[in-house]
């Protein structure tokens, strides 16, 4: 008897605020993890690419506006709709990186002073749940000054600074927090040096 968890692969989130380094991290992972023979995937949430997605980069570039509520459900929906194939993948071993995920929902929504933890909470109650979360702590003042920074809705220093304390807020023991404030390769070799310990079985459900 092999059931399929025990060959299966780890789901490896990392979060943070805006320009704080997290796709070219999450790319490093990719190819170092490739390299030593793994198969590995990518995620960005939000995932701009599906019908809902698109409402989202819409909302993002500030071409619509929504209640915060609805933008809320949106970004839940958008993680929602891929989970049958992440499992799928993870079951068939590959090693899942996520750019962003359930954390930046709670964290950039309850930063709006409108909703409650509680409610930002509930509807992502069942996604799978993370083996492993690299939180890559930088500043704002200091993630503002890379590329592109500005351009949209939540681009802004003093939500941000809400952002990055929420995050600090709801972090656990569990999380990896990295400080992104140092170069690129030493950040890579820390997580990668993390990432390869982490080794889980059973497939567990978040907030459940
Ligand atoms: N964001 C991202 C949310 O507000 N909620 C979510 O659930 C997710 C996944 O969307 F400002 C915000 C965070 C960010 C914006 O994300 C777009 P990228 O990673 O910067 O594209
Ligand atoms: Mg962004």
């Amino acid at each position: 008897f092999d059931p399929p968890e025990l060959h299966r692969g780890q789901l490896f989130v990392f979060e943070g605020i805006d320009r704080c380094g997290k796709s070219t991290q999450c790319e490093n992972l990719k190819s170092s993890l490739e390299g030593v023979g793994r198969t590995v995937v990518l995620y960005s949430f939000p995932n701009r690419e599906t019908a809902i997605g698109s409402v989202i980069d819409k909302y993002l570039k500030k071409e619509i506006d929504l209640p915060d509520q609805a933008i809320h459900l949106l970004f839940t929906a958008n993680r929602w709709e891929t989970m049958k194939d992440i499992q799928k993948m993870l079951l068939n071993g590959v090693t899942v990186i996520m750019d962003r995920y359930a954390y930046s929902g709670i964290c950039y929504s309850v930063a709006k002073g409108t909703l409650s933890l509680l409610w930002c909470k509930a509807p992502d109650r069942g996604i799978i749940k993370p083996d492993c979360i690299f939180f890559l702590d930088l500043s704002p003042l200091k993630a503002n000054r890379r590329a592109g920074y500005g351009e949209e809705r939540y681009e802004v220093i003093e939500f941000q600074e809400k952002v990055r304390d929420q995050f600090l807020k709801i972090k656990d023991s569990s999380w990896k927090v990295i400080n992104a404030d140092k170069p690129t390769d030493d950040i890579a070799a820390e997580i990668y040096d993390h990432a390869v310990r982490v080794n889980n079985r059973k497939m567990k459900k978040l907030w459940i």
